[in-house]
């Protein structure tokens, strides 16, 4: 993205601050799997260790990070598994519309499909060629870069293949159930005011 290119109403943070709510969670590799379940094609639940998710096709994105609450930061390189490879792994059932990402303590976050199959999201294990730190996500965090950040858990444990949409923590908590950075899509009240195209209307536009 070209400099200065920043969705309306962002700003650019310094370095990259630590955003999250809650403890950081320790990890364990004898008790960590990743799960994807719900309503996949065959009905069963999947489960892997982090050594097998390392073993995935991985991929490398290059991604800004905008949070709704109006910072941005620019310029990560992210490597880990595409989301693309995940529904290639587990068929969803022909009815999936939306998943579920869920993390650690219950942090979740909902999707359409098309979110998680995006070019660009990734389950990601490295940032600039390092694994991510605790805070920011190890050992495997989803980033969504065409979202805003609250749809991309740190510390991901699982995905839930959905028949329909179901609102996840922020979006139960008074945020855009889309989360469209470049239509300013932050708050749950600006969902009655969307055209028919789910384009909200943002606070400075
Ligand atoms: N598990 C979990 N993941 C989370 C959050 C959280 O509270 N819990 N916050 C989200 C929000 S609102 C943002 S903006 C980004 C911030 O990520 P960063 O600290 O790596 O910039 O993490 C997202 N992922
Ligand atoms: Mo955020």
């Amino acid at each position: 993205m070209e400099k200065g290119m920043l969705p309306p109403g962002q700003r650019l943070a310094r370095g990259w601050p630590v955003s999250h709510y809650g403890p950081v969670p320790r990890f364990r590799a004898e008790r960590w799997t990743l799960q994807v379940f719900g309503a996949t094609a065959s009905g069963d639940t999947h489960s892997w260790t982090f050594d097998e998710v390392t073993a995935m096709p991985r991929t490398t994105v290059r991604a800004d990070l905008h949070c709704a609450s109006g910072t941005s930061t620019t310029d990560h390189t992210f490597y880990g598994v595409p989301g693309r490879a995940l529904l290639d792994l587990v068929p969803p059932a022909a009815e999936v519309t939306h998943v579920m990402a869920w993390a650690e303590y219950g942090y979740s976050a909902n999707l359409r499909l098309a979110d998680l199959t995006a070019d660009t999201t990734v389950l990601a294990t490295h940032h600039d060629g390092e694994p991510l730190t605790a805070e920011h996500g190890f050992p495997l965090r989803l980033v969504v870069p065409h979202l805003f950040g609250y749809k991309g858990p740190k510390w991901l444990r699982g995905i839930e293949y959905m028949t329909q949409d179901r609102r996840g923590f922020w979006e139960e908590r008074g945020y855009h159930n889309i989360a469209d950075p470049w239509a300013a899509q932050r708050y749950s009240y600006q969902e009655e005011e969307a055209d028919e195209e789910g384009e909200g209307d943002g606070p400075g536009e």
